[in-house]
């Protein structure tokens, strides 16, 4: 690992890893072992390595797999859930699993080419989907803490897209640490956010973590797989660049570079008159404004959301 300047062995990195992910729990004051966590989990190698470290660490953790229907020739989310199953049963943990077509009637990719006339990226209206679900079941049954296995190339990769056009709003609200500072909202966090995709791509290969190993067959669309190959290329003559860019850049917010405009301060938070879940804008939230056939309005800009 050039950018650590260290070189382990199996056993060790493999002790190394779970020490990393508790420092950063306690560091960025993420959960305790007396917190209700649930782990949103996708069957790739992030998300099951996550679930992995925090079983060995003994927190006591829920997953919860969604169902996105995305198949495009290869059954994408049917092998994802397979190997989220084989995950939980190996470790006798509760998997709750949420499918997007039996609960709201049609799939990611049916939703994508229908609402909006197809004007949005499937990963716009994904990732929509997945922040409605995953809050929704984290807060109907009580959980205190929503985990994501945002690893440190994916949360650099968002922190440059949002750089690259200053997207103030979402600047401010990336970290470590999503504080349910609203009504409505779980509290979400990112364990991972300090280790290196390699890392965790070594850390379920050694552990011997069966996971997807396609890529979803949207990725390539992503501009955040552009932006990561432009990071890469960086850290290539620069080791250690890609974590200095996200930590120079929390200790940045923490100094108070950026701040809310007015108008975010005193935007309210209203219940969907639909789903009853949080949103900005009074009546629909934008997931129930999506399912909603005649508006083909505005879907806010969500790309580089995490
Ligand atoms: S699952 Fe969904 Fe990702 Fe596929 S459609 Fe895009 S956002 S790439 S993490
Ligand atoms: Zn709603």
């Amino acid at each position: 690992m050039r950018q650590h300047k260290l070189a382990l062995c199996k056993v060790h990195f493999l002790d190394w890893v779970p020490e990393q992910v508790e420092r950063t729990i306690k560091r960025y004051h993420m959960f305790t072992h007396q917190d209700r966590l649930l782990v949103a989990v996708s069957g790739g190698k992030d998300s099951l390595s996550l679930w992995d470290i925090l079983y060995r660490l003994g927190y006591s953790a829920e997953g919860l797999y969604i169902g996105l229907g995305i198949d495009e020739g290869i059954d994408y989310s049917g092998n994802s859930l397979s190997y989220a199953h084989t995950f939980a049963e190996a470790h006798g943990l509760v998997l709750h699993v949420k499918d997007i077509k039996t609960e709201y009637g049609e799939t990611v990719s049916e939703l994508t080419a229908r609402t909006h006339r197809g004007r949005y990226k499937p990963c716009s209206v994904c990732g929509l989907t997945k922040r409605h679900v995953m809050n929704l079941l984290a807060q109907s049954q009580g959980y205190t803490t929503l985990l994501t296995g945002h690893n440190l190339d994916d949360e650099a990769a968002i922190l440059f897209g949002n750089t690259l056009s200053w997207v103030g709003s979402y600047l401010i609200r990336q970290g470590p640490v999503l504080e349910a500072d609203r009504p409505g909202f779980v509290r979400k966090v990112k364990p991972l956010c300090r280790i290196y995709e390699r890392e965790m791509a070594a850390y379920a290969l050694l552990r011997s973590i069966p996971y997807i190993q396609e890529e979803c067959p949207y990725a390539h669309d992503a501009t955040s797989i552009y932006h990561k190959e432009l990071l890469n290329k960086l850290e290539g003559d620069r080791p250690g660049a890609k974590l200095s860019f996200y930590l120079t850049f929390l200790q940045a917010r923490r100094a108070g570079l950026f701040s809310p405009t007015i108008d975010e301060r005193a935007e309210m938070v209203h219940s969907c008159t639909e789903c009853g879940q949080p949103t900005t804008a009074p009546g629909l939230c934008a997931f129930c404004r999506m399912f909603v056939k005649s508006d083909y309005g505005q879907l806010p800009a969500m790309g580089n959301e995490s």
